[in-house]
């Protein structure tokens, strides 16, 4: 196994004034922030996804970065195993402890789905074996439920029987991979769980079939001893023109209607959050207040594109709003998975690493410059001055 990212070694926190483009200036993991270390509130999480497996292909244009990570031929197993190699190199370098997956993020699907889950079997063996080695964990598992053409109508909301069953399949077996890998929680992302037009779509049928999927994802995790939380990621459209999990007030709603809210919380992604036409803050808000504030999907959008352009964070301010957030709910219990990835032309290996930088240095700001706005006491000072009650404080 030879070093992916050489001549870099272990990324140190060496703050603000530092000139060193592979150094910290303000993850400084160990430092105490209103009582606890930074990396207590920042559990950082690394998408398997956008950083081992795309490589800039978009719809204009196909790859532009190298992601064999050695491999002589990609979607093979040997590449499959390449990508565990150079995703381990990458989290230790830079001090990551957690990372999430799809089930086709981490082997080649095949043909026959026995052949998939086989692929997944020997692969989850070398992730584990990894995993001790470095004491990195899993963050959530999930199905990849939206690129296979099968999915072209959704797999809970599907117009198929044998979709939908197809679909219980790979939930089953990517819960077992979450179970098998400690997984915190596993992710439900309706990505085609949506409707073009509702002249064909009978909605309540559709939903109704959600619901079950997900019943019989909570009744078989427990069973084979995932304790962990299910997660509804709320996504308002892409690639649907209108999607079911439009937002966190719709699925909260939508889990009451199913008694589905003990077993499920919310995964807020922050691009989702403004494709919905809120801000980031407002989700995290609506799922604190309702007990549902799981983990967070790390990312920002750009304002002048109106799509998921899942860009690594660097705006301090939403960054701000959003410890602010994380701090007056108590944490997470999920982390901060990094569903974000580098700009096309970002292509070699060390752009993925000031990616992740970049990244993590935002929400350390962010803490840093929301427990000052806590602990200051301009907030309240101010309260005082106007006569009216901090509703945070109130609660
Ligand atoms: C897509 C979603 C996706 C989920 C996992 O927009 O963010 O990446 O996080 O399926
Ligand atoms: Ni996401
Ligand atoms: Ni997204």
């Amino acid at each position: 196994m030879s070093e992916i990212f050489s001549g870099i070694s272990k990324i140190a926190y060496e703050g603000a004034k530092s000139t060193n483009t592979f150094a910290f200036k303000f993850y400084d993991a160990e430092k105490i922030v209103m009582g606890k270390p930074m990396k207590d509130y920042l559990p950082f999480a690394m998408a398997w996804w956008h950083n081992l497996c795309a490589a800039g292909t978009d719809m204009f244009g196909r790859d532009t970065a190298d992601k064999a990570f050695g491999a002589s031929e990609k979607g093979t197993m040997e590449h499959a195993k390449a990508k565990v190699d150079a995703g381990f190199e990458f989290m230790s370098k830079l001090g990551i402890e957690y990372f999430c997956f799809h089930d086709v993020d981490i082997v080649p699907e095949a043909d026959d789905i026995n052949v998939t889950n086989a692929r997944l079997d020997e692969i989850t063996d070398y992730m584990l074996e990894k995993m001790k080695e470095t004491g990195i964990k899993c963050l959530w598992g999930t199905a990849n439920m939206f690129s296979n053409p099968r999915f072209m109508n959704g797999a809970g909301s599907t117009n198929s029987a044998e979709v939908y069953c197809f679909a219980a399949a790979q939930i089953k077996k990517a819960l077992e991979l979450t179970v098998k890998l400690g997984g915190k929680g596993y992710v439900f992302w309706g990505g085609r769980e949506g409707y073009e037009t509702l002249l064909n779509t009978d909605m309540k049928f559709e939903q109704e079939n959600i619901a079950r999927l997900m019943k019989m994802a909570v009744e078989y995790g427990r069973k084979i001893g995932f304790t962990g939380d299910f997660y509804i990621e709320p996504k308002p459209k892409e690639p649907m023109k209108h999607q079911y999990d439009f937002d966190a007030a719709t699925a909260i709603g939508f889990l009451r209607q199913y008694g589905l809210e003990k077993d499920f919380k919310m995964n807020i992604e922050a691009n989702h959050a403004t494709l919905a036409g809120h801000t980031f803050q407002h989700e995290l808000r609506v799922s604190a207040i309702n007990g549902m504030l799981g983990s967070i999907d790390a990312n920002q959008g750009d304002y002048l594109l109106g799509w998921d352009t899942d860009e690594f964070p660097f705006d301090v301010y939403e960054a701000t709003m959003c410890m602010y957030e994380v701090i007056k709910a108590g944490g997470l219990t999920g982390g901060f998975n990094f569903d974000a990835k580098n700009r096309r032309p970002s292509n070699t290996a060390e752009d993925m690493v000031y990616g992740f930088i970049l990244g993590m240095d935002t929400f350390a700001l962010g803490l840093i410059k929301a427990a000052e706005l806590i602990e200051d006491g301009t907030l309240p000072a101010l309260a005082e001055y106007y006569g009216v009650t901090l509703v945070t404080d109130a609660e």
